[in-house]
């Protein structure tokens, strides 16, 4: 096929494309592939129900059966067909390819297939490739101690859970960047096209260059039925269906039926078509005179029944095509007829020629399988750790903020680390492993200095008004939170390196991803296997405290909250303070492992207060004692803050505090790494009690200002000892567009109510509480005024600089 011809969209009055119904398998490929998915299809059957008796030596009895049943059928034959074709373009093309099954509930069908092939008993060497193997590769599954029943990190060749649907695609394109030679086949679930990050996850071809990056072959797998219902796409006709697959800049190849030999040959000929159409795209995109028009990228749609060489009727009712296959499609044994229906069931796959008398696969089938790292489950891009190389990071030093006393000088944060960025991202070009990822915020962070060494990925169409939009960018702009998560995740879990800058508010939106790759991390660590992988990094920012122009909509410090639930072994938070802080703290997570980063900076110019020495010596220990804005000996009340604007608002407490009390004595403690609160034995970055105690002491008020909710200070220390003597004050839901110091008024959380808390709780200045709450409340009303008329804050807040 011509090249024009692949760049010209097909208009949506073009009938859907049908797999031709040429024979590209002759009959003896045929009968083996056929005995290889029928192979795969009886060890997922057996590891759904069987605890023994793995070749059905002897009639299936009760006792052979697992007490509970559990695992997913209905989508796991089309799985273990696809795996079966997959295998042969890898053969036939030496393809370097790695699978993401979206329908990861479809487990069974990828173990048994790594089985096959051998990679599972190279990882797992007690589940032997002989009747005891195959006896505990049935009897581990689903069970107690065993393996879950999902694709999970525990299955080899995967770098996709799939138990939460809806990432497939989008890992599969964070796979495919910079991997010019790696083919990502995607099986899509029908079911899971239906979510809304799978949905916006179609637009990643508008971000795949195909002269430097892979390719992605998606599948959607039309099995018709969810868990209970018909799935959306598979009840649109084939013509609507083809209009929106074209409409997302595919072109849709369909491979229908029924009937395997038929469903074969038409998916063989599918798969070699699309195979031949990458091909012939990334031969034009990667010659000297490659157009760089954006092409149609191939995809397949195939249309199977669901539970596939299942039981056709159980108890009266259809079950193969049906949703009732979805899961265990014949259950409770204690109707006799059940056992028999499993058997012939499980002996319509005709084990015997399939598996020798040891139950060795027999070489006739077996020898389709690629070899070594070819295997899909050993492929190395899918155990990403295996290929990572660390980066190449600049002196961070270098980019730090000139400071000669603090509080001296303003800077923003954020476009601090953006110098560091940009040589970052410069440093790694020619290693090509490292991207940012934003929803269309980059620049509104405050990084564009990277745009300086590289653009921002774009394959659609231009205009001579955009700016810094390249093909060949790193800075992968979108505005899908879900695709900004899904592409880092799958660009990390194949051993590269990235970034994700988010507003706070709207990093809310990927909730459940990073609870999924949380637990991937933590599940990895358990796995001699898997390799580390770099820590996923995120940068919040446009954060609640200055978002005052947006108004509430964009205030929401939570996710702070929600990473902390996280385990101990991969949750880190951190609140840099100033700008040098910031670069320390981005320097070493980007330097991590296997860990969820999150990191809390403004991006409006703010007071800086430590040296870029100071800073490193204050993010190594994740918080201390600031000397030069304390007093000598035993403080009165500790002002501790964590976060940016909550420690300017602590130390202007501490200017109010000592010109109302001039004798007062304050400590000021600032926390970085908010993990240092809980106790050693609950988090490695733990402070030690002593240390903790002797930082905050055990009897001083403590008047705590944090950035996020204030329950969160609260869960973390709430063991320590001098607990009790903790005020914290955050954010409580209040906020709306107003001035940047109204909103901590608004919060409680401003220097004047700091001050009064203060004062309320230290014993000695009891007395003088009843005055100060005047004071406090004159200078509310007089703070509420001046903003109301003026629009801006008093000139005392707004101009307030540290003298000491
Ligand atoms: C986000 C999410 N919502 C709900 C579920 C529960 N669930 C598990 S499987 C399934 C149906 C999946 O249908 P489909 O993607 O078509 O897969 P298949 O039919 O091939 O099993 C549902 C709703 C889930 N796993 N993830």
């Amino acid at each position: 096929m011509s090249m024009d011809a692949l760049l010209e969209r097909s208009p949506s009055a073009d009938p859907p494309m049908r797999a031709a119904e040429a024979s590209p398998l002759s009959p003896d490929l045929l009968r083996r592939m056929h005995g290889y998915w029928r192979a795969a299809n009886y060890l997922s059957v057996g590891q759904i129900y069987l605890r023994a008796n793995p070749l059905l030596e002897r009639p299936l009895t009760l006792a052979d059966i697992k007490p509970r049943l559990l695992g997913h059928w209905g989508t796991t034959p089309g799985l273990n067909l696809l795996y079966v074709h997959f295998n042969r373009l890898i053969v036939e093309h030496d393809l370097d390819m790695i699978a993401i099954i979206g329908p990861g509930h479809g487990g069974p069908g990828i173990v048994a297939q790594t089985y096959l092939e051998g990679s599972y008993t190279e990882r797992y060497p007690a589940i032997e490739r002989s009747r005891g193997g195959m006896e505990r590769l049935f009897r581990q599954f689903s069970w107690p101690g065993g393996i879950p029943s999902h694709v999970a990190p525990e299955t080899p060749g995967s770098i996709h859970e799939g138990g939460e649907l809806g990432y497939s695609l989008a890992h599969a394109y964070g796979a495919a960047f910079d991997n010019p030679d790696l083919i990502v086949a995607c099986v899509i679930g029908d079911g899971e096209a239906e979510t809304g990050a799978l949905a916006a996850s179609w637009h990643s071809n508008k971000f795949l260059n195909p002269a430097r990056d892979g390719s992605v072959l998606p599948i959607l797998h039309l099995n018709g039925f969810k868990i209970a219902n018909p799935a959306v796409l598979a009840r649109i006709g084939n013509e609507e269906l083809a209009s929106l697959l074209r409409g997302y800049g595919h072109e849709p190849i369909f491979v229908e039926g029924d009937d395997p030999m038929l469903v074969h040959q038409q998916l063989a000929g599918a798969l070699d078509t699309v195979l031949d159409r990458i091909r012939t795209i990334q031969r034009e995109a990667r010659s000297a005179t490659s157009s760089g028009v954006r092409p149609s990228w191939p995809m397949i749609v195939l249309r199977t029944p669901k539970g596939w060489t299942g039981p056709k009727i159980v108890d009266g009712k259809p079950v193969e095509g049906t949703w009732r296959a979805h899961q265990v499609p014949i259950a409770d044994f204690d109707n006799l007829e059940h056992l028999v229906q499993l058997e012939e069931w499980m002996r319509s796959y005709r084990a015997d020629e399939l598996f020798d008398a040891t139950g060795k696969f027999r070489d006739e089938f077996a020898s389709l399988a690629p070899t070594g790292h070819s295997r899909m489950g050993s492929n190395p891009h899918a155990n990403g750790g295996e290929l990572m190389h660390a980066l190449a990071l600049p002196d961070f030093r270098s980019h730090a903020v000139a400071l000669t006393a603090p509080g001296g000088v303003r800077a923003a944060a954020t476009a601090t680390l953006g110098s560091y960025l940009k040589e970052a991202m410069a440093l790694n070009l020619g290693a090509s492993n490292m991207r940012l990822f934003g929803p269309d915020e980059t620049a509104s962070n405050r990084l564009q200095a990277v745009y300086d060494v590289t653009g921002k990925t774009w394959m659609a169409e231009t205009q001579p008004n955009d700016t810094d939009l390249a093909q060949d960018g790193r800075v992968m702009e979108v505005l899908s939170e879900h695709l900004c998560q899904g592409w880092l995740e799958g660009y990390l879990l194949t051993g590269r390196h990235g970034l994700f800058s988010c507003y706070e508010a709207f990093v809310h939106i990927v909730y459940s991803m990073v609870n999924q790759h949380a637990k991937w991390l933590k599940t990895t660590r358990e796995i001699p296997w898997r390799k580390p992988i770099a820590s996923l990094n995120y940068l919040l920012t446009s954060h609640v405290w200055r978002q005052d122009h947006n108004g509430s909509s964009h205030q929401d410090p939570g996710f702070l909250d929600h990473v902390a639930n996280k385990t101990a072994e991969v949750a880190r938070i951190y609140l840099p303070p100033d700008a040098n802080c910031l670069l320390s703290v981005a320097d070493h997570c980007l330097r991590s492992r296997d860990y969820v980063n999150v990191i809390v900076a403004g991006k409006q110019p703010e007071w800086q207060w430590l040296t870029i020495d100071e800073a490193v010596r204050h993010c190594t220990i994740g918080a201390g004692i600031w000397d030069w804005a304390s007093d000598e000996g035993e403080p009165d009340v500790v002002l501790a803050c964590a976060g940016d604007v909550p420690t300017l608002e602590t130390l202007a407490a501490a200017t109010l505090l000592r010109e109302y009390v001039p004798d007062i004595r304050i400590r000021v403690v600032n926390v970085v790494d908010l993990m240092v609160l809980q106790p050693q034995s609950e988090h490695p970055h733990g402070l030690d009690d002593r240390a903790f105690d002797a930082m905050f002491t055990t009897d001083r008020p403590v008047i705590f200002a944090f950035h996020g909710y204030p329950s969160l200070v609260h869960r973390l220390a709430y063991a320590r000892r001098g607990h009790h003597n903790f005020h914290v004050r955050g954010y409580k839901g209040e906020g709306t567009t107003t001035t940047p110091f109204d909103m901590v008024v608004m919060n409680d959380l401003d220097r004047y109510r700091l001050a009064l808390d203060a004062i309320e709780r230290v014993p000695r200045l009891k007395d003088r509480v009843p005055a100060e709450t005047a004071r406090y409340w004159a200078m509310m009303e007089r703070h509420k005024l001046y903003v109301a008329e003026q629009g801006d804050d008093l000139p005392e807040v707004r101009d307030w600089q540290w003298t000491r």
